[in-house]
């Protein structure tokens, strides 16, 4: 890893913020924790222009959302990867299971 250490905006009891440390764990990177009172999100909306929680800062990078974030933990530190690579037919049968797509199916014979 290179540049500074990424840091990781937190409040106790967050599932959203444990997949973040989840992966950043499971990828051996290193990061500064900021505790968050939950009273008061005044660090997290200056820092980020909202208020809520996991918010990564890498550099001049600042992320919230915990989808976008471990996409972008996948991107910059893609070794090893949190997912092994989905066949298509396989993905298109998540799509439609969730509702994700607005037609189509597939399955299995
Ligand atoms: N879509 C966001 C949701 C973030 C979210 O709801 N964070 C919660 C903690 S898990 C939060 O900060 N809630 C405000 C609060 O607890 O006061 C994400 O996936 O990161």
């Amino acid at each position: 890893m290179t540049g500074a250490r990424l840091r990781l905006y937190r409040i106790p009891f967050s599932t959203n913020v444990e997949r973040i440390t989840l992966a950043l764990t499971h990828k051996d990177v290193e990061v500064e924790y900021v505790d968050v009172d939950p009273d008061d999100r005044g660090p997290v909306v200056e820092i980020s222009g909202q208020e809520l929680v996991p918010v990564l800062v890498d550099g001049d990078l600042v992320l919230s959302d915990s989808p976008a974030i471990l996409e972008y933990l996948e991107e910059r530190f893609p070794d090893p990867p949190c997912s092994r690579p989905t066949p298509p037919a396989a993905r298109s049968y998540a799509a439609s299971s969730t509702g994700s797509t607005r037609s189509g199916s597939a399955r299995r014979t």
